[in-house]
């Protein structure tokens, strides 16, 4: 449908106005809640990929991702009526004694455009905290991000804390500027990305496997 792919670049380019009424314009004309989801997924995924490429940088994300939720907050209530679930749950959150938060932003923006429900726990957040807002929101994945060397030995506590906590099958993905492959893997994180459009990707692989 020509408005659905209308509505997908209008988010791309961020632009707030035409999202809010192309979404109103899709829910009054009774498109399925389903399809117009989707075709703001597809915009933010598309965000993604660009931010990857180096074609947008992070105020553009910021930009895409406001249009997103602007539409979003219209779109809810029909979401909630044809019973459509996020994704997936995830809780994120900046490791202890790490007060830098804007790039677990863009993460929790992210998820939040690919349809995950995010309890984000802000920054300087202790272990216990990430595992009761798991238990507490029965969540599937938990991101923890870390901006300083000197919060890496939080970062793998937390992640020992969250793994010896027994949580089944809650899969612990990492990222941040000094955090590596190698790192992760050495704190048995499940999994890590370098960026925030990697990191929907990650958690797709990571929980659809
Ligand atoms: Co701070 N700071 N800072 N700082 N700060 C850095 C990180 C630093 C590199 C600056 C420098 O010295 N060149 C340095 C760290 C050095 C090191 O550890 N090796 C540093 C320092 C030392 C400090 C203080 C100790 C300074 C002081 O007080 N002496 C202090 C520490 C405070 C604390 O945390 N306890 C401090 C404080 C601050 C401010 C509060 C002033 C402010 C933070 C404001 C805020 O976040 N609300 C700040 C800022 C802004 C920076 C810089 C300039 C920018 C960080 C940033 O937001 N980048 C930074 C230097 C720099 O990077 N140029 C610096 C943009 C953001 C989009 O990138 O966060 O990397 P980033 O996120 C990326 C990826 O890393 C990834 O995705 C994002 C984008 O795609 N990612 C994930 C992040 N989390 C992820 C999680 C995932 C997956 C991917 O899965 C869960």
């Amino acid at each position: 449908m020509a408005e659905l792919q209308e509505l997908t670049q209008v988010i791309i380019k961020g632009n707030r106005a035409e999202a809010k009424r192309l979404t109103q314009a899709a829910i009054d004309a009774q498109v399925p809640a389903r399809q117009v989801l989707d075709a703001l997924v597809a915009g933010m995924d598309e965000v993604g990929r660009r931010f990857q490429r180096n074609e947008v940088f992070v105020p553009e994300m910021l930009i895409a991702s406001r249009a997103m939720k602007e539409a979003m907050a219209l779109l809810e209530p029909m979401l909630v009526k044809a019973g459509i679930k996020p994704e997936y749950i995830a809780v994120i959150g900046a490791v202890q004694g790490d007060l830098h938060d804007i790039g677990k932003n863009l993460v929790a923006m992210m998820w939040r455009g690919a349809n995950f429900q995010v309890v984000d726990l802000g920054t300087n957040v202790p272990a216990e905290k990430f595992i009761a807002a798991v238990k507490e929101h029965r969540a599937q994945v938990v991101g923890l991000s870390s901006l300083l060397t000197t919060t890496m030995p939080a970062m793998q506590a937390t992640v020992k804390a969250i793994k010896d906590a027994g949580l089944g099958s809650l899969k612990v993905v990492v990222g941040g500027a000094p955090i590596t492959q190698d790192f992760a893997k050495e704190i048995g994180a499940d999994g890590f990305s370098p960026d925030a459009a990697g990191a929907v990707d990650l958690v797709r692989k990571l929980l659809a496997a």
